[in-house]
Parts: structure tokens; C-alpha cells; sequence
């Protein structure tokens, strides 16, 4: 069925991108702080308006790349990203968003521009109708694997970098296989590999990592908070905000935790990652109705990320246990059995 549905979109991306709409310049924006998902997706899509439609495209990005393993996939695969610091939004006629959606709050997109090209594995939000073309897949474990679908079915020459890059992409977004996936993922996944560069999968796998990595990590590992089978962690000031969800991770794989919250500052805002174990669980909402409307959010059933903004002189502790407690009690939990959970 993905693959016919990829074929009758083919065409319909190809007359927007072939005709007189789709002539000028092209501009193909990750989410902010870009993970694995979205620089392959944005990087693949740059490749096929290339080489498919011959267009002049650049890939943007606002915030960090911050996770080690990410810096890594980007130097070692060579991708070429601009920061949005360094993008005249005037110079280009076309904009493409991956892996995200208009007015969602982790994009760099100015509000006030409709994107033409939409492309994403969250669940649609209103202002995505507003694009020119929109391929929302929600069932999805990746948005690679469907920007890789649409490279193959226009039988485009994908390169070990390529192939390299949406194999891990889809395993680091699946978190190899554990998370949320269908069999279009997995389809795709075991047609790269054998073409990926595996000694540059291996180093993207295991970067050197910065002191400051080590630094948070025992400061998680200091704050760690537990009610049930929730595990929580504050991480305070951060230096990156990527380090949120990448503990996050870390804590759920406590034995008997189900749930886990960590969250950390950084530029004036309080990041939230929320992760579950539980495949039927709806993370992303419980996120939205986390934030309320102090901040953005959303997600997927297992993992959800968001932000708030604290106001001035928020300090750090009580906004962190306020929002500690009101997890625990959507997700039906004691808020005031939550306590430390010493480790020495
Ligand atoms: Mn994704």
C-alpha cells in the first residue's frame, strides 16, 4: 500500500516541483537541535531536488547539533547544513520542512511563510494544511525511511553516504527497533545497510565525548528523583540541549521504570523529554497537556519533547518539581511519594 501511496505523491511532488510553482531557489529546513531523522531526511531530499529536478537547494537548521553522535554523522557523511544565523530568508522562493511541521515551535521557519513541501512522521498539526504538499505518516518510525521511499521510487542513484546515512537514521530513530516502527522502516533499513559504509557507521556509533557529557551525566545520576515506576532527573543548566532527551534514554533503562522525565535549561528555556516503555502509551499528548500553554510540545506514543519558557528569574526547582509532579500525577501516580533515589 506505502509504496503505490509513494508513487501517486511522486507524481503530484513532481508537478509542484517541475512547474512554474516550483521554479527559484529551494530551501529544506531540519527541526531545531536536528537529530539523526531529520538531517538524513533533509539531507536526502536536498539530494533528490538535485539530482531529480535540477534544483538550487540549501539545507537550514536553527539551534544545536549537539549529541556527539550527531556531530559525527554530519563530518564524517560531509552533509552541508547552514545555520539559520547564516539564511536570507528573501533568497529563496521554496521551503521545504522535514521531520516537522509549521507553527509547531522547533523549527526555525518564520510563521509568516508557507511552506511548500511538508514531510513528517508527527501527527498533523492545523497549519500543515496550508502547505502545497504534505505527506503526513504518523505509522512511520522514521521520516528517512519515507523521503528514502520517494528517492527510490524516482530511481535515484543513492550513494554510500546516502545509504549510510538513512540506515542510521532509522536505527538511531528506532532506537534499533525498540521504538515505534512498521515494516517500511525495517524494509528500508535492510536494503541500506548492505550499500552503508559500515566503518563510518561504527565511528558515528562511538564519537569521543566532550568532558561536559560526563559532567551532566553524573549531575543526573546526583538528582536522580523516583515515584513507582516513574524515574525522573533535573539536569539543571545544560550545554546543550540534546544531552534532555539523550538522559532521558539513559534513565528508562532502569529495571522496573516504565517512565522516564529529565530536563534541563538552556537559552532562557526549560526542555522536557518524556519516554515510555509502554508501546500504547500517548507520550506525545501527555507532553501538550504537560506544557499547557507555558511552552510547545509533542511527540509520538513512547517519546515526547517540548519547552517552556520559565519568564525572568524563573530559578532553577520549583518550575522542574512542579512539572515533576504534575507528571507524575496525569500519569496517576503520587506526586508527593516523589524522592530522591540515592545511588552512594
Ligand atoms: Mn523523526
Amino acid at each position: 500500500m506505502s509504496r503505490s501511496k509513494t508513487r501517486d505523491r511522486l507524481a503530484r511532488l513532481t508537478a509542484l516541483v517541475e512547474g512554474q510553482a516550483g521554479v527559484g531557489r529551494w530551501l529544506v529546513l531540519t527541526h531545531d537541535n536536528p537529530d539523526p531523522d531529520s538531517i538524513a531526511s533533509a539531507a536526502l531530499l536536498a539530494h533528490l531536488l538535485r539530482e531529480r529536478f535540477r534544483r538550487r537547494v540549501t539545507v537550514g537548521y536553527g539551534g544545536i547539533v549537539g549529541r556527539a553522535e550527531n556531530r559525527e554523522m554530519v563530518r564524517v557523511l560531509g552533509i552541508r547544513m547552514s545555520h539559520r544565523r547564516n539564511l536570507v530568508w528573501r533568497n529563496y522562493k521554496h521551503f521545504a520542512l522535514v521531520d516537522t511541521q509549521p507553527k509547531t515551535g522547533n523549527n526555525s521557519l518564520p510563521d509568516e511563510i508557507r511552506p511548500d513541501l511538508v514531510i513528517d512522521h508527527h501527527p498533523e498539526r492545523a497549519a500543515t494544511r496550508r502547505a502545497r504538499f504534505a505527506d503526513i505518516r504518523t505509522e512511520y518510525g522514521a521520516t528517512a525511511t519515507i523521503v528514502g521511499e520517494y528517492c527510490e521510487a524516482c530511481d535515484l542513484e543513492l550513494h554510500r553516504r546516502d545509504a549510510t546515512a538513512l540506515a542510521y537514521a532509522i536505527r538511531s530513530e528506532t532506537q534499533d527497533f525498540r521504538r515505534e516502527y512498521c515494516p517500511r522502516d525495517r524494509d528500508l533499513y535492510d536494503r541500506m545497510l548492505p550499500r552503508a559504509d559500515n566503518r563510518a557507521l561504527g565511528k558515528i556509533q562511538s564519537p569521543p565525548l566532550p568532558i561536559d557529557y560526563f559532567r551532566t551525566l553524573h549531575r543526573a545520576l546526583d538528582r536522580l528523583q523516583s515515584v513507582a515506576t516513574l524515574v525522573v532527573s533535573h539536569l539543571g543548566t545544560v550545554e546543550q540541549p540534546d544531552i534532555v532527551p539523550e538522559i532521558a534514554d539513559l534513565l528508562l533503562r532502569l529495571e522496573g521504570r516504565t517512565w522516564s522525565l529529565a530536563t534541563g535549561r538552556f537559552d532562557g528555556r526549560l526542555y522536557l523529554s518524556i519516554r515510555t516503555t509502554n508501546p500504547r502509551a500517548d507520550a506525545g499528548t501527555l507532553m501538550r497537556r504537560l506544557i499547557g500553554r507555558r511552552g510547545k510540545g509533542g511527540g509520538h506514543g513512547m517519546t515526547a519533547g517540548g519547552w517552556i519558557d520559565p519568564g525572568r528569574g524563573g530559578e532553577m526547582g520549583p518550575l522542574e518539581d512542579q512539572m515533576a509532579e504534575k507528571l507524575a500525577s496525569l500519569l496517576k501516580k503520587d506526586p508527593q511519594k516523589l524522592a530522591p533515589v540515592q545511588l552512594d
